[in-house]
Formats: structure tokens, C-alpha cells, sequence
């Protein structure tokens, strides 16, 4: 059997939709090696503004590789630099902040991770869910 995957198409075209705005850190002022919330989900076909910030005292990683790979990134944007294109995974020094739009595509689940060596065994892991529209 052939399964045919169709991305859910909205209506109104995604880059039009208000983004919904979700807030996640990386570590916290403890420095505990987690993401705050750590397990995410979005709703295949919406816009979100993905909101990062790194309140510990050491640098993070938010590496989400398969998660973006099945998302349209709208863009990035760190201070006042722009990124568009493909993006795998965004670093954040102490204090930093990121902005990440996208759309999410396909409906799974995915994994995150901080790729900061020891990191992910310590536990700086997640998910990233995306359900059908
Ligand atoms: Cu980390």
C-alpha cells in the first residue's frame, strides 16, 4: 500500500495567519540542563512565533534537525540580524534571544535536544508535536 501524505492547506495562505506566539527557554537561572516547557505542539498548517531565550549562564542549543525539516521557516531573527532558509538548530549565548516563524507541516512527533556536549544525557531534551489540522 502507497501511502500519499497531503499537507493540510489552510484557507487563508499561512505567511497571512496572526502567528501564535509560544515562549521556550533554555536552561533557567539555576542552570538546570532542561527546556522550559519541554514538550511542545503546534497544529499542522498554522503560523507560530517561536520565542527563545537563554536565562542560564551558559550556552544552549535548540536542535530540533527532523522538526524542521517537515516546517516552513518563515524566518529567524537574533538581535537584528534576519535569517530565512533552512534551519536546524539555533544557538543561544547567555542572555540570548531568538525569534523563529514557521509553519508546521507534517503531523508527528519529533525530538529536541541541545547538541552542547553532555547536554541531552543530563536530560536537555523534548518533544515537538505536530497534529493534524
Ligand atoms: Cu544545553
Amino acid at each position: 500500500m502507497t501511502v500519499i501524505w497531503t499537507p493540510a492547506v489552510a484557507a487563508t495562505p499561512a505567511t497571512l495567519q496572526p502567528a501564535t506566539e509560544v515562549k521556550v527557554s533554555l536552561g533557567n537561572s539555576a542552570n538546570e540542563l532542561k527546556f522550559f516547557p519541554s514538550n511542545l505542539e503546534f497544529v499542522a498548517g498554522k503560523r507560530y512565533k517561536l520565542l527563545l531565550d537563554n536565562p542560564s549562564s551558559q550556552k544552549h542549543y535548540f536542535t530540533a534537525k527532523d522538526f524542521a525539516d517537515v516546517s516552513w521557516t518563515q524566518k529567524v531573527q537574533a538581535g537584528k540580524v534576519e535569517v530565512k532558509g533552512a534551519i536546524h538548530e539555533l544557538e543561544l549565548q547567555p542572555g540570548g534571544e531568538a525569534e523563529w516563524v514557521f509553519v508546521p507541516m507534517k503531523p508527528g512527533t519529533y525530538e529536541l535536544h541541545c547538541s552542547i556536549k553532555g547536554h541531552t544525557e543530563a536530560g536537555m531534551v523534548g518533544t515537538i508535536a505536530i497534529a493534524r489540522n
